[in-house]
């Protein structure tokens, strides 16, 4: 007989038996010996006994009540640690501190010990995260579908103020938070070669032969969700070897192929691609994309075919599928392939299927992030598919786009899914708009710009399909775990709702004119500070002081978001304080965090140059106190949830049009940060809510960059027009600060010889003045704080809980399903 099923119980006693027993059992450990690790592990395990059952209820329920469910594709998943984040959201977090050290352990220690979970590049990879705490929170049927990578974004190291890169193995000590599904295992074909046949009737289908197989293993992770019963799952992909799989085909060099032959299959699910904006047309990349699109929807059409026994029109009622930008896109054709050629059905009712199943948010406005596939490797890697997309193609253009504009070749070309000019390419942008009902841009300025630039032609034959919707983050993550002296303090004055209903931060607004609520949230800015000084110290041997103003520029490093323009700054400060020693400048610390993808020269050079001057005014004593300027390496999620919130200043300084949104720029306003920002992204809706007296905007905006360009931009005119900048520029490519003039060449030459396209030296002087203004408004400390309790106050519409609804609502039309406990 099976018993009935236990209550594991959430008292500290029944915590310490759990953690106890897993020591003992599940890792064979005496608990007088376990290391920290064990305790990590055996920690972890007892939260998810404890979550495991409303998984297994939520996907029940979702089951039984036939809703629809949304799945998210997605190539990365920027998870971070998840212990604090599940304690936190469980409720579980007082009761199992006070178990653990009621048995002599630490539980701040042990959550230290837990390596990131970093499955992605930046903002993208980031927000799919924010997105899935949000759909379990807001008690949404969702399913995250991503890649098992075994190594996540590289490890970063400074030798002398060069970048290096390490592998990131993420699970060499275990992952206690997976669970591998074998049941669910999913074969899948790649390569090989396609065959026309007919039928009785003499109607063509079409057959993939000789093709390569691939085993998929998912592994499930459970999303807990805040004060919410309803745990969805990340499922990811690991591919594993099948027996007829041909090694030889996977056989070129550099970063990410140069894993050996034995286990080429396995190089499928090994690694991430470090690039987050030059698309470089790598097969295995193109693979990889496959394989998890592959393995994810012959999932989600077993379910549909387990659960119902509907005919094929019902999908899209119980399946909405979101592709998070166009890495996934090769989803569409391989929707169409099952639909058609493995299922039956008529080219017109797969498509329309196609096009109210899928939706696709766009993350990019930079042409050299927008992916396009060779045709010729897409015809060896997939040849059914490129048919696939040929033939919508073609029926697009003959009916839709003729339709439209008869007989007009030049909107074929722009619209059509191939790219005929310099060599034959698939456009996946193209395709994802036009094989969804909805394409979205992340921020207002945004969507704008995919209407009026990138997708103008396709807005015009589809207004109706656009949409913006806002990028949001989660406020648990960015300021419950990261900040939990603040948001003890923010219930103290408004009650804990806030935690699942942002706009009530609203309520706070008030307490800015509070003095001693001020003087409260002044000490825990404070304290993040000196907690942040000494990871300083211990990161970068640079000693600053708590008093002085945090600066922080926290992003990938790239052009377009001008790290470089804060080290002009940085440079001409460092010359006044030489110049003017007793100017009344108040102490600042500029702090850099930022990766650049490992072929991305220039944002290497610009990296070495902001340590090398880093160096040099840290250590020159007519500077003092006054700058310091410290690059912590590898940044991550763990070590913004340290920066976050002890920062005073946010830069957000990208070239206007450049930025699709930002969502680091939403975390810092939360915690207190001022901004000091162009108009780009996200920072426009941030200057709405937080009040423009609230915030620093600087520089040109859209209209304005375009129309210098479309004038004739020359940076040498700046350079010969402002001595500050002319002498900021050329101390930076002198020998002063490595001994060796060539070595920011480079750097120079970007932003002279040619061109410097990100518009660096036009914004220079309006960001310079920015930074005094900053400087002064700092000095009345008093009025700093009430600035930042506003922001806190006011940026509750960045709450990834209100874009996750608006996506349900506009979007995905899915019904809320609470589960009980
Ligand atoms: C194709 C490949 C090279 C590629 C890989 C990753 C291209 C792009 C990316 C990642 C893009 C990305 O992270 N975009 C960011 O998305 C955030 C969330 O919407 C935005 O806030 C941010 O502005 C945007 O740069």
């Amino acid at each position: 007989m099976i018993p009935a099923p236990c209550d594991l119980g959430n008292s500290t006693e029944s915590l310490k038996n759990s953690i106890i027993n897993h020591v003992r059992f599940t890792l064979g450990a005496y608990v007088e010996s376990a290391s920290q690790n064990d305790w990590w592990v055996a920690t972890c395990l007892a939260i998810r006994d404890r979550v495991m059952d409303h998984a297994t209820k939520s996907r029940t329920i979702h089951r039984q009540s036939g809703v629809r469910r949304v799945h998210y594709l997605s190539l990365e998943y920027l998870m971070g640690r998840l212990l604090e984040n599940n304690l936190r959201n469980s409720g579980l977090y007082d009761v199992t501190k006070q178990a653990l050290s009621e048995m002599g352990k630490d539980l701040d220690e042990l959550l230290e010990s837990e390596p990131d979970m970093g499955l992605g590049n930046g903002g993208l990879g980031r927000l799919a995260a924010c997105f899935m705490d949000s759909l379990s929170t807001v008690n949404l049927p969702a399913i995250g579908y991503g890649i098992h990578y075994e190594f996540g974004l590289f490890r970063q190291e400074f030798i002398n103020g060069r970048q290096v890169e390490h592998p990131d193995a993420w699970m060499r000590d275990g992952s206690p938070w997976k669970i591998a599904r074998p049941s669910y295992r999913q074969s899948i074909q790649l390569y090989g070669r396609v065959v026309q046949k007919f039928d009785d009737y003499g109607r063509p289908h079409y057959e993939w032969v000789e093709t390569k197989q691939l085993l998929g293993l998912p592994w499930d992770i459970p999303i807990v969700g805040y004060d919410s019963h309803t745990v969805n799952v990340l499922r990811l992909w690991q591919a594993q070897a099948d027996e007829d799989f041909n090694f030889q085909v996977f056989n070129e060099g550099s970063y990410v192929e140069a894993l050996r032959d034995k286990a080429i299959a396995e190089t499928v699910s090994k690694v991430l691609y470090p690039n987050d904006s030059t698309e470089n047309g790598k097969e295995l990349r193109l693979v990889q994309q496959y394989f998890f699109v592959a393995c994810s929807l012959a999932d989600i059409v077993r379910r549909f075919k387990v659960g119902y026994t509907l005919p094929w029109s019902e999908f899209p009622s119980k399946a909405a599928i979101q592709l998070n930008d166009t890495h996934p896109a090769v989803a569409i054709p391989e929707l169409m392939r099952i639909l058609v050629d493995l299922e039956g059905l008529e080219w017109e009712e797969a498509w329309d299927i196609c096009q109210k199943t899928f939706s696709y948010t766009n993350h990019t406005l930079l042409p050299e992030a927008l992916e396009m596939w060779s045709v010729s490797l897409f015809e060896r890697v997939l040849p059914r598919h490129l048919q696939i997309i040929y033939e919508i193609n073609q029926r697009f253009l003959e009916q839709d786009v003729e339709g439209k504009w008869p007989g007009d070749n030049e909107k074929k070309r722009s619209l059509s899914l191939i790219e005929e000019r310099g060599g034959r390419y698939v456009r996946m942008a193209n395709l994802s708009v036009l094989g969804s009902h909805a394409t979205n841009g992340v921020a207002a300025l945004h969507t704008r710009l995919l209407c009026e630039r990138l997708f103008a032609d396709f807005y015009a034959l589809y207004p109706d399909r656009f949409l913006n919707l806002t990028n949001g983050i989660t406020f648990r993550r960015w300021l419950d775990v990261c900040n939990p002296e603040l948001s003890a303090l923010i219930t103290e004055a408004i009650g804990k709702d806030w935690k699942k209903d942002a706009a009530l931060l609203r309520n706070l607004d008030p307490y800015a004119d509070d003095p001693a609520f001020r003087a409260r949230y002044a000490q825990i800015k404070r304290g993040h500070k000196a907690k942040l000084a000494e990871v300083i110290q211990a990161e970068c041997g640079v000693t600053v002081s708590p008093d002085a103003l945090f600066d922080v520029q926290i992003k990938r490093l790239h052009e377009y978001k001008r790290q470089h323009l804060n080290l002009l700054n940085i440079v001409t400060m460092y010359r006044e304080i030489l110049d003017n020693p007793d100017a009344d400048f108040h102490p600042r610390v500029f702090i850099f965090g930022a990766k650049a993808a490992p072929g991305y020269f220039l944002a290497k050079n610009i990296i070495h140059a902001i340590n090398a001057v880093a160096a040099k005014v840290n250590n020159d004593p007519r500077v003092g106190d006054k700058l310091k300027v410290v690059f912590l390496p590898n940044y991550r999620v763990s070590l913004a949830e340290k920066i976050i919130p002890a920062a005073d200043l946010s830069e957000q300084i990208s070239t206007a049009g450049k930025e699709a949104s930002g969502t680091g720029n939403m975390k810092l306003a939360l915690n207190g940060s001022l901004t000091i920002g162009t108009l780009d992204g996200a920072n426009v809706e941030i200057e709405e809510e937080v009040g423009s007296e609230n915030i620093f905007i600087f520089g040109l905006t859209v209209e304005e960059v375009t129309a210098l360009k479309a004038k004739g931009y020359n940076p040498w005119d700046y350079y010969w027009a402002n001595k500050k900048l002319r002498d900021t520029i050329d101390w930076i490519s002198s020998d002063y600060f490595t001994g060796n003039a060539e070595e920011f060449l480079p750097l120079r030459r970007s932003l002279l010889d040619h061109g410097d396209p990100y518009l660096c030296l036009a914004d220079y002087q309006p960001y310079v003045d920015a930074q005094a203004k900053v400087d002064a408004a700092y000095k009345d400390k008093d009025h700093w704080m009430k600035m930042a309790i506003l922001n806190t106050a006011r940026v509750g519409k960045f709450s990834s809980d209100r874009t996750i609804l608006e996506y349900a609502e506009k979007v995905w039309h899915l019904p809320q399903v609470v589960v009980n406990d």
